[in-house]
């Protein structure tokens, strides 16, 4: 790993270098620049200045949820020239081929750095390879990389899937208890992520285990969400016609992200299921941006599950440490935590950056 850090800084350390040989030579043509500038009371970042950046190229998934719009939008203020970063940004439209392409247009660009949120575990190897061969270190954020060498990537950053699932599940159990009802028969409806994502796929296997632990709980369905709210909306809508008369009950609705969580509740609406409250269909959700724990304090989502997407100030931070020859730790897990309907306040929406 060290190799890969050493190398993958030569590029940015060479530019640098150029940058001052730069800098000697153009020194009139910057203070005349300088001068332009306080004329003009503009105050943008001179060419010269520039190369003295750092240059990040960020393959994003796409922007499929309120969730990944927060997270781009840290990332593009933390990798801000203001913070020394040139950044590059790329938005995969939800499609594996298109990070493959931004991963190599990087590489041709002979970024700094590459970093990458990707849409899946599965796929990377011989891209990052490429990366590794060129020498740029690569920063995983968010879901994780399911590679035949660890040495393919320098470090991640992102939350603990599991975990969250284990927060919903044990609350779960806590509230059907004070509801009097953790011995009758539970259904649960369960809205997945994209299939094959670290969030999908630990968010799903926390449930699968509480499931394993309760006999009484069921899921009763399994409908791809692909997190989104539309596809989430169509899938509901089109399991509870099939429903409709034939008795079946959903007592859960364990949604793996908000806005599928919106396009659920839209569903249920349109026909005419009551959910929340104290009677309700418990409605467990993850994320927990701004618009859900509004719709918490109403009572329509019965628990957030917290996911920070402010990732942008860790990513820049982790730059910097390898800039200054620091060996991260392959892994950094940050905490979450969650808000119940019960326990919601107005207050705590207000401080809700996003
Ligand atoms: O929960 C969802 C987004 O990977 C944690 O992706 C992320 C998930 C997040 O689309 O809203």
């Amino acid at each position: 790993m060290r190799l890969a850090i050493k190398k993958g800084r030569e590029p940015a350390v060479k530019k640098r270098g150029a940058a001052v040989k730069m800098r000697k030579l153009t020194a009139i043509a910057m203070m005349l620049a300088l001068m332009l500038a306080a004329l003009t009371g503009c105050s943008s970042i001179s060419d010269g200045d520039k190369k003295d950046l750092i240059v990040v190229g960020f393959s994003q998934v796409g922007s499929e949820s309120s969730w990944r719009v927060a997270n781009s939008e840290s990332m593009k203020q933390a990798l801000s020239e203001e913070e020394g970063f040139e950044l590059i940004f790329d938005d995969a439209k939800q499609k594996q081929e298109n990070q493959y392409k931004a991963i190599r247009m990087f590489i041709q660009q002979q970024v700094d750095y590459i970093v990458l949120a990707p849409i899946t575990e599965n796929g990377w190897d011989d891209v990052l390879a490429e990366a590794r061969q060129a020498g740029i270190p690569v920063i995983i954020v968010d879901r994780q990389v399911d590679v035949s060498n660890e040495n393919l990537y320098t470090t991640w950053v992102g939350s603990d899937f599991l975990e969250e699932g284990k927060m919903a599940t044990e609350w779960l159990g806590q509230e059907l208890d004070k509801r009097g009802r953790s011995g009758e028969n539970i259904n649960i409806l369960h809205i997945r992520g994209t299939e094959g994502a670290t969030a999908q796929i630990f968010r799903t296997q926390g449930l699968q285990d509480a499931v394993d632990e309760n006999p009484n709980w069921n899921i009763v369905r399994t409908l791809d969400g692909e997190y989104t709210e539309a596809k989430a909306y169509e899938v509901t809508k089109e399991y509870l016609e099939k429903i409709r008369d034939t008795g079946e009950k959903i007592d859960v609705i364990y949604s793996e992200n908000d806005n599928m969580t919106f396009g659920v509740l839209k569903a249920l609406d349109e026909e005419g299921i009551e959910y929340g409250g104290e009677e309700g269909i418990i409605v467990i959700s993850f994320d927990a941006v701004k618009s859900s724990l509004e719709r918490c304090l109403a009572g329509d989502i019965t628990l957030c599950v917290e996911c920070n997407p402010l990732h942008g100030p860790r990513v820049a931070n982790l730059i910097r440490s390898l800039e200054a020859g620091d060996v991260p730790q392959k892994k950094s897990y940050i905490i979450d935590t969650f808000f119940s309907a019960e326990s919601i306040t107005e207050e705590m929406i207000k401080e809700r950056p996003y």
